[in-house]
């Protein structure tokens, strides 16, 4: 069975990518197309609770129901506290970073973070937050997934995929290891997400910061910072309405969010229906509002193959002999779509197998830490 909390090269699972993706695109879409009401309905639904109708002296079926409910939730907490505790012993990491990810793991920026993590050999502990709950993250007034803390040699909350990479890669290959002065590298400014709403992000996100060694060539970062936004701004649009493509299709990758994150047993039983139907219908605007073809696929056919255009022939990953952060972030959202119609799809009607393959054996092996100059521990 799948664990929930996977502290290194979790990556590898098959089903990973599409319960990210599922999650990811289900909260993209939703915020985007102001579509997220099944969802929160789902919410209210939760913390809906019975009332004591078995304590009544009359109804002794009812009472025997109440208490058969009570007996079997109890199980399930117990036993989900049993997991809970295995998992928290599982991930007792050491790092000088004490790195903690709050994730849906099904979502494609929670994805892309745990492929850089993973590469670079990174320790990190996971926490699974609940998507409809989100106690986890109460903690929190950025509401979004994934949230990165460390707790090390700085205490700090990392908000936004791209920044995390960025913020810690450039940590990595800094001589000083001042977290909280790279961070001040990446000032917080107003900007507009993609329906024009007001939201903060950091500037240079994209962007690694160095302040000794010599520079890359210019046009390896701007290569690289181009194929990131790319990343955020084209394809991972293109998961929803790929993965809700058809009824059935929508089913399947709700099973997997389901079956991979953090739902309670109703919760993932009301999930999985409602979220299906309501993800095939949103996922039918989101590919109006992305001037995406009939037919969703072709577009993520068309993406795979420009990535694998400007990975080029000559050279194992757009980085060169090494992935760069662009290949990773590339990497984190198809990975979403591992197991799922779409992603089968991918493979057999595109070329990305090869590339794709690397990437996973190149994380597995966590040869970012060699190639960076560090120490294997
Ligand atoms: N720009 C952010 C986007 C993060 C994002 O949209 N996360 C989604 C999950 S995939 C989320 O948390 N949505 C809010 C919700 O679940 O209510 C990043 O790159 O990390």
């Amino acid at each position: 069975m799948a664990k929930l909390w996977r502290p290194f090269n979790n990556n590898s699972q098959h089903g990973d990518v599409i319960a990210h993706l599922t999650t990811t695109t289900a909260n993209m879409a939703a915020s985007m197309a102001k579509l997220w009401r099944p969802v929160y309905a789902m919410r209210g639904l939760v913390l809906f609770r019975p009332p004591g109708g078995h304590r009544s002296k009359r109804s002794w079926t009812g009472f025997a129901a109440g208490g058969l409910f009570g007996a079997w939730t109890a199980r399930n907490w117990w036993e989900e506290r049993g997991k809970h505790l295995a998992q928290e012993a599982d991930t007792e990491v050491h790092s000088e970073l004490h790195l903690t990810l709050y994730q849906y793991k099904t979502c494609p920026f929670c994805s892309k973070v745990r492929a850089f993590l993973d590469y670079h050999n990174l320790p990190y502990k996971v926490v699974e937050v609940n998507p409809l709950m989100r106690k986890e993250i109460r903690f929190s007034t950025y509401r979004k997934v994934p949230i990165v803390l460390t707790e090390g040699t700085a205490r700090l909350q990392l908000n936004d995929s791209a920044f995390i990479s960025s913020v810690l890669k450039s940590y990595m290959i800094s001589a000083e290891k001042d977290l909280e002065k790279i961070t001040s590298y990446y000032p917080e400014i107003e900007s507009t997400d993609a329906r024009g709403k007001a939201m903060m992000t950091r500037s240079n996100k994209y962007h690694v910061m160095r302040a000794e060694g010599p520079l890359p060539p210019d046009d390896v970062i701007k290569t690289e910072v181009e194929w990131r936004k790319w990343v955020d701004n084209h394809l991972v649009h293109l998961i929803s309405p790929n993965v809700y493509r058809t009824p059935k299709e929508a089913l399947a990758s709700f099973d997997y969010i389901v079956r991979e994150g953090k739902f309670g047993r109703w919760e993932g039983l009301a999930a999985k229906y409602v979220g299906a139907a309501a993800m095939y219908l949103i996922s039918k605007r989101l590919k109006k509002r992305h001037n995406m073809r009939d037919d969703v696929r072709q577009d993520l056919y068309s993406a795979a193959n420009e990535w694998l255009v400007a990975v080029g022939k000559k050279r194992p990953f757009l980085g060169g002999d090494d992935p760069n952060l662009a290949d990773l972030e590339v990497f984190g959202v198809f990975r979403v779509m591992e197991g799922l119609q779409a992603f089968d799809d991918v493979l057999t009607r595109t070329k990305l197998g090869p590339w794709y393959h690397r990437m996973h054996a190149a994380i597995e092996a966590g040869v970012g830490v060699h190639w960076e100059g560090f120490e294997r521990t």
